[in-house]
């Protein structure tokens, strides 16, 4: 079964900063969906946590530049 989280995410300034996020992120096997919105400074995110972690999901937005400010 599929977990869901939403991540609150610091550093984003336009839309493509969440484009980006989003598509490094739904490109990541275990990704189920990822819907960044810019606005709220959230992520959305539906995983298998079998195949991917939180921990993993941290260091690929923390390596795009943005800051992972934690789970809600
Ligand atoms: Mo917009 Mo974000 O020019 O890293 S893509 S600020």
């Amino acid at each position: 079964l599929n977990d869901k989280i939403q991540v609150k995410v610091g550093g984003m300034t336009c839309a493509m900063c969440a484009k980006t996020i989003e598509s490094a992120l739904g490109q990541l096997e275990g990704i189920i969906d990822a819907t960044v919105n810019l606005g709220a400074e959230t992520a959305y995110i539906e995983y298998n946590k079998d195949l991917i972690s939180i921990d993993d999901i941290r260091k690929v937005i923390e390596g795009l530049g943005y800051q992972f400010l934690g789970t809600m």
